[in-house]
């Protein structure tokens, strides 16, 4: 193992002890418990909680103090991804290597998981918030939530079941997954520096690097769902273009959109040069991007 595994590996080990601790204490109607345990402890790569923390680290804010906002966007994560595989949206029975939700539990009880899910990571964020720094802590729960509503993922997924197969152009495309998929990366990295109070150029260098990860993330999302196999994804793939969606790769290919995928690894690395290298880990999350497998 390189020293990036070993980092990613102690963070997100670090993240997935805190958050059975948080499983554990759950205490509501057993079946509901149950299904929201089943998807949040199922593993994924915890791409968003590992982000959240590094850049906290970066920035030199202890992890602890973003641990329940790092849980926070897990849960927001998790519950999209469990509606997003309900039949009257992708109609998925494959998801972080085990069947989805909704074919273990019901219909009825995946929509009421991915409901559970999203109040509890509202009261969670709430309940995070340091009295003697109100203010800062408010404005990264308000940016999170920002991230993940109307405006965010939930707009970009509305976006999207509106408009399969219909994006003409590469700006439509780019603007649907900004809020659908970047949104929340650009919450897990700007969470920490709002809890602290930076100033806004590294803001702006944050923004910038977290926006370009995100758009990353998706072209390499697209690219896997016609590259990868099952076994390494953990999902169905090859679905997007069975269903005659507007991907990169239908408007691009996949050469051009590995080259663009190359640019924007680019941007984000420049973007994160002005940390020197206490950038590090996050720009070498940069290549770990660009090149998983899942
Ligand atoms: C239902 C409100 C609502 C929103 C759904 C994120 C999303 C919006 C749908 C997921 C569909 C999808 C597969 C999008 C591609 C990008 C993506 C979010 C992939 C899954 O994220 P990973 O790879 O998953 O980080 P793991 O399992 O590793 O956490």
């Amino acid at each position: 193992m390189n020293s990036f595994s070993e980092k990613y590996s102690r963070i997100k080990t670090g993240f997935e002890q805190y958050l059975y601790d948080f499983t554990d204490s759950f205490d509501y109607y057993a079946p509901l418990s149950e299904a929201m345990k089943y998807s949040l402890n199922a593993g994924g790569k915890r791409l968003r909680p590992v982000i959240m923390i590094a850049s906290a680290q970066m920035l030199g804010l202890d992890s602890s103090r973003v641990m329940p906002l790092a849980a926070t966007i897990e849960c927001i994560h998790t519950y999209s991804l469990i509606h997003d595989d309900l039949p009257c949206m992708d109609d998925d029975s494959l998801r972080r290597g085990k069947p989805t939700s909704h074919v273990v539990f019901g219909e009825d009880m995946a929509m009421l998981a991915g409901d559970g899910l999203l109040n509890l990571a509202m009261e969670t964020a709430l309940k995070s918030i340091e009295k003697d720094n109100c203010e800062n802590y408010l404005k990264a729960v308000e940016l999170l939530f920002e991230s993940s509503g109307p405006l965010g993922m939930v707009g970009g997924q509305a976006i999207d079941v509106k408009n399969t197969g219909s994006f003409q152009t590469f700006e439509e495309l780019k603007n649907m997954h900004s809020k659908k998929t970047g949104a929340l990366f650009l919450a897990s990295c700007l969470c920490p520096a709002l809890i602290l109070g930076c100033n806004s150029d590294i803001i702006s260098r944050l923004y910038s690097y977290a926006e370009n990860l995100g758009l990353l993330f998706q072209i390499k999302d697209d690219i896997l769902d016609v590259t990868g196999d099952v076994q390494s994804m953990g999902k169905s793939i090859g679905k997007d273009a069975a269903e005659g969606k507007s991907t990169f790769i239908s408007l691009m290919g996949v050469a051009e959109s590995t080259l663009y995928a190359g640019k924007i690894a680019d941007e984000a690395r420049k973007a994160l040069s002005y940390f020197g290298d206490k950038g590090e880990f996050l720009s070498e999350l940069i290549q770990y991007i660009l090149e998983r497998k899942n």
